[in-house]
Order: C-alpha cells, then structure tokens, then sequence
C-alpha cells in the first residue's frame, strides 16, 4: 500500500504502547501458538470488538488480549512487527512504552518482557532504519506499592530502559498517588514522562508536572482549558505527545475536525502527533499525520513542523537526533 508524501515524512514516534501495537492476525497466530483460546471466532470477530465507548472499555479489551503474549519470542515478534510498520510510515526513531505489571501479573516475568522487546530493538536500525528507546510504564489503577515493586524489580534491566511512564485509567487516579515511586525513578537516573489530560482535567496535567516531574505530558489534550497551564506549558517548552486518531475512537471528541491541534500550535505549545495504540485505533503515526492534514487542514508546512517537533521532543541527544533525522 502506497502512502501519501505527508504520512511519509521522517518523524519520532513518541507515544507508542507496543501492547497496543498487537494486530488481529498476530494475536490469533500467537494464540495458536501457545494454546490459548481467544474469545473471538477470527480476526473479523475480534475486529467487530473496537468500538470502544471511552478509555476504560479500551483497556478492557487491551489487557484481555495480552493473553497470547507468553514468551520472549512472541515479545520479539511483537516488537518486530511494529517497527516493520514504522518503517513505513518514516519512523526513524521510536521512544515504545511497555506495561510490565500487566503482564507480571499474568505470570510472565519483567525478564522476559525486556529480553523479548529488546531482541527486537537491538536489531532495530539494522533491519528497519528505527533507533529506539524503551519507556517502563506503572499501571495508575494499581496501588502506588506496586509501582514501587515494578521499580525495583526492572533495576537489573536499567541499561536498556530509558525512561518510567505512567498510563492505565486515569480519572480518579491522580499522579500525586505515584511521588514516591517518580522520585525513586529520578534517583536511579531515569526519564520521566506520564500520561495526563487525557480524559483527566487540567489538575492533572499539573500534578505530572509539579508533583513527578515530568519532562514531557503524554496526551495533555485537555491542557487548553485551563490558561495558565498552558502559559506554563510554553514557558517551559514541555512537549505533549498529542494521539488524535485515539482521541476520536476513544470518544474524548467526537470527530477529528474537532481536535485542538490546530488552536494547541496556535498557542505556541510544542506539539507532537502519534499513534498510541495504532492496531485499535485505526492508523499508524505516517497515517495519523496525514489525517490532521485532512481533517485539520494543517497544511504541508505545520506537518513538517510536526516531524521537527518529534525530535526535538524525543530523548535522543544531539548527535544522535541528527543521525535519526
Ligand atoms: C492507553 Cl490510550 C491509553 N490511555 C491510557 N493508558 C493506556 N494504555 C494503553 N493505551
Ligand atoms: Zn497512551
């Protein structure tokens, strides 16, 4: 499939959960694969599923399917055939969360989690031209106890993992809930990052920021209701990692041509545009910039503008941005 000039631009994928990644042919494949039974009579069946009515029922479906994922290699296989898809879509560097506790709690240990992933990663820019960066997310409906065991139980894995986030549902789990954790993350010299403003209010943009210490908001969609977040925002260039695909299939808005990435730029705030969960949501990131183009009318200019965003958002350092660009 041939994509649109504008999908292709070379970019930085900085909101990406590989879970979110698992397409309906692998997950019958790797059900197979390891005897699992899935609940769904094929890939059409499991695809008649997403339609989702907000977060939650989402995430619902995002840890049922989690089932298949048992080895490293299916880890591997995952993480392989995102980039595959990346590649694509000019993905030249990809910073990829990856929800430990969901799986732990499943019986599969953070080992072979970061094996598996990570066998994929380390071959990464050979086979598809994609640096990458791994990012631990705690599980914000999980107990702040279990962030902290999640913490230690990754520090014989710190050389491959970059950075800590924090996602799941997040209307009544606040950030604050995770200071302890976040400052213990600090300590251990990782990056910090947390999903908030997604269906959150802006108190809890506020909290990443005050409280954990984020250097970057992942979504932060709700960030423009409140001004004086937003002058914060700018003043101190915190990225957002905007996913408006997500957004519309999650229902936080109604139709793409409602989406305030345009008025978000507008304010001066350094947007970038991703995929979040790109086999549920309908499109990968390439897909996803050509779509605000669309719907948006962000025009040739502003999407390029995007892609540098991308970069100077991500955590590469200097030498290595301009190798990945
Ligand atoms: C997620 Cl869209 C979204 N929001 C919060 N947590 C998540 N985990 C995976 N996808
Ligand atoms: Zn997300």
């Amino acid at each position: 499939m041939s994509l649109a000039p504008l999908a292709r631009i070379p970019k930085a994928e900085l909101h990406l959960h590989i879970e979110g990644t698992l397409e309906p042919e692998l997950a019958f494949e790797l059900a197979a694969r390891n005897g699992v039974t899935l609940p769904y009579a094929d890939t059409e069946a499991l695809r008649q599923a997403y339609l989702f009515d907000d977060l939650q029922s989402f995430l619902d479906l995002y840890y049922a399917l989690m089932a298949v994922l048992l080895t490293e290699d299916d880890f591997a296989d995952l993480a392989d055939a995102y980039l595959a898809r990346a590649a694509e879509q000019g993905v030249r560097h990809a910073e990829i969360f990856f929800d430990p506790q969901a799986h732990m709690a499943r019986g599969v240990g953070m080992g072979t989690v970061v094996e598996g992933l990570t066998r994929a990663l380390a071959r990464s820019e050979e086979r598809h031209g994609i640096s990458t960066k791994l990012i631990m997310c705690f599980l914000r409906d999980q107990s702040a106890e279990s962030a902290m065991e999640t913490l230690r139980a990754a520090e014989p894995y710190l050389d491959r993992i970059v950075g800590v986030g924090l996602d799941s549902a997040e209307v009544g789990n606040p950030a604050s809930k995770f200071r302890e954790v976040y400052a213990a993350a600090g300590e251990l010299g990782l990056r910090k990052v947390a999903h908030a403003g997604e269906e959150g209010d802006p108190s809890y943009v506020w909290e990443a920021l005050d409280v954990l210490g984020v250097e970057r908001v992942d979504h932060g969609l709700r960030s423009m209701e409140d001004p004086k977040l937003v002058e914060r925002l700018v003043r101190d260039r915190v990225p957002l990692t905007l996913c408006p695909l997500s957004n519309v299939r999650l229902r936080t808005i109604d139709v793409l041509e409602d989406h305030p990435l345009r008025a978000m730029m507008d304010a001066g705030l350094l947007c970038t545009v991703n995929s979040d969960d790109p086999a549920y949501f309908g499109g990968y990131v390439g897909d996803t910039f050509h779509a605000v183009h669309e719907a948006l009318g962000i025009d040739p200019e502003r999407v390029r503008q995007l892609a540098r965003n991308s970069f100077e958002a991500s955590f590469l350092d200097g030498s290595e941005e301009d190798e990945a660009r």
